[in-house]
């Protein structure tokens, strides 16, 4: 960190997303404080910010407030101020209306609006700016997600003697999909100001470069893209390859499958305290057999009507007993004022109600669902208590609750059916894998997870701990990192 003054001190290391990770609370008596919030980004990046010091430039999460840049943990965190109407049109919006359904395969359809991408253009420029102003001569950036897509670009234009990276925490589309977008140019022409590039999977990298060739006709050649330096097309289309007559640059677009921070889980999985409330959580929920378990944001691309539909079938033809086996599913809530998904909280709740009105004996219920968030103490003590772990998403940039899952059991215990359709798959290929558009499919993985021999389960699961402790979260952060500072020795020759 180098500091220029008291009052506007300056970082090495600038790390730029939609949220601040802190929630504001207000006590009883008035006084207001910040804590930590949950959620993937948040989980991911905290480790690597203690461990480097630096800057995280975010919206604090409420509209209307200004505030002052603050210290939490360790870690500077600047607030970016949106308006009530930026909420609205650039977050609930363009970014969660259009851009999320869009790049999940429009699982959900995407609605496209002017004056939503108006929002979006102007709130990356404020994001830019705030970095601008807070990242030293030289500075590392590494910007976040599909919110900020147009950062990158900005940002250089801004501050050329920045090193500019940007991850992609959710899958980028076949061009078939993405082509939809009124303004998919002017999102790859932002994209391309980074000079690193991370996504999931190889595919989602390999989808990214079929866009550049085809809105920008910029030579790609794996995970290499040769961009001009001086941009002699911005926004038009192009047909064939264009061969560059100017000085180009070379940006790295390659895949950098996320982690967790493995060991947090693990430590929190061997307190005895945690395992007494797992066997607490057993005997709540009336001593079964077979907990199986599913916690997601409630999101229409985590599948969670799919697996509510598969074990509803297994209950109505007797293959699983009430009583016996009970399906746990924590439903923790997200975006409520995004249309798609107060839609998708009434259809899960009615199915829900359905099948538990249907099947419930007095004291039983074959579906014990949670709109609610738990800390991460419960939802470690409910992966220890899981015999069976449910990831049914039908798209998932990585899902870091397989991951999460796989860490808790250090029992070598628990077997995870994960969907094909998750970034995850790629890595945890001993879980039982599923296609979760197949209800038949799924039925039979629920029955084949609840009757997996002891030995075959260990095996299974000791072989995912090892995928996951072996690329964790840290092994994640470096190698970003070390492909920006290559970048910028490259630059620098
Ligand atoms: C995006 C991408 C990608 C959830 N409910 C509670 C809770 N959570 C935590 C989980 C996990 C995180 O939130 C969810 O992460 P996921 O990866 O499963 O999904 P997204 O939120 O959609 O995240 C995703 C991720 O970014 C990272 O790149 O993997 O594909 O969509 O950590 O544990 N945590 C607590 N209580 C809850 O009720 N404490």
């Amino acid at each position: 960190m180098s500091e220029t003054s008291a009052t506007n001190e300056q970082f090495d290391l600038v790390v730029v997303s939609n949220r601040l990770p802190v929630d504001r609370i207000v006590d009883a008596d008035g006084s207001a404080a910040w804590t930590r919030s949950p959620g993937g980004l948040v989980t991911a990046l905290e480790p690597v910010m203690h461990a480097h010091g630096g800057a995280w430039v975010g919206w604090p999460g409420m509209p209307d407030v200004e505030v002052e840049p603050f210290d939490e943990g360790g870690i500077r965190l600047v607030p970016v101020p949106l308006s009530a109407d930026d909420i609205e049109q650039y977050y609930e919006g363009f970014s969660n209306d259009t851009l999320w359904p869009l790049y999940h395969d429009v699982i959900a359809s995407p609605r496209y609006h002017r004056e939503w991408w108006d929002a979006y253009k102007s709130v990356n420029q404020r994001f830019t700016d705030a970095v601008a102003e807070v990242a030293s001569e030289g500075a590392v950036v590494w910007v976040h997600d599909y919110q900020l897509q147009l950062v990158p670009k900005l940002l250089r234009e801004a501050r050329p003697d920045l090193t500019i990276g940007f991850f992609n925490h959710i899958p980028f589309p076949p061009y078939g999909i993405f082509s939809q977008l009124p303004w998919r140019t002017r999102i790859v022409e932002g994209l391309l100001g980074a000079d690193v590039i991370g996504f999931q999977r190889q595919a989602d990298a390999v989808n990214f470069q079929q866009a550049v060739r085809r809105l920008k006709g910029y030579p790609t050649r794996r995970g290499h893209i040769e961009v001009p330096v001086v941009d002699e097309t911005p926004g038009v289309r192009v047909y064939g390859p264009i061969k560059p007559t100017g000085p180009i640059r070379t940006v790295v677009a390659r895949e950098f499958p996320i982690s967790i921070d493995a060991s947090i889980y693990d430590e929190l999985a061997r307190r005895p305290d945690i395992q007494e409330r797992a066997r607490q959580l057993r005997a709540d929920l009336g001593d079964p057999r077979v907990i199986i378990f599913g916690v997601d944001r409630l999101d229409y691309t985590k599948g969670i009507g799919h697996r509510i539909k598969a074990f509803g079938e297994l209950v109505a033809d007797g293959e699983v007993t009430v009583g016996d086996v009970v399906l746990v599913q924590v439903a923790s809530p997200s975006r409520e004022r995004v249309v798609p998904y107060m839609e998708l909280r009434d259809e899960v709740e009615l199915m829900v109600g359905r099948l538990n009105g249907d099947y419930s004996t007095i004291g039983h219920s074959p579906i014990a669902y949670y709109h609610q968030s738990f800390p991460r103490e419960e939802m470690t003590a409910f992966y220890l208590a899981a015999d069976v772990m449910l990831v049914t998403a039908l798209r998932d940039g990585m899902n870091l609750v397989a991951k999460e899952y796989v860490a808790s059991r250090f029992d070598d215990d628990g077997v995870l059916i994960l969907s094909e359709f998750a970034g995850a798959s790629d890595e945890l290929t001993r879980a039982i894998l599923v296609n979760p558009h197949d209800i038949e499919e799924l039925k039979r993985a629920i029955l084949r997870a609840m009757e997996l021999p002891k030995r075959e389960r260990k095996s299974r699961m000791r072989q995912l701990r090892k995928r996951v402790f072996d690329n964790d979260v840290a092994k994640w952060s470096n190698e970003f990192l070390e492909e920006l500072a290559k970048a910028r020795a490259a630059a620098n020759d």
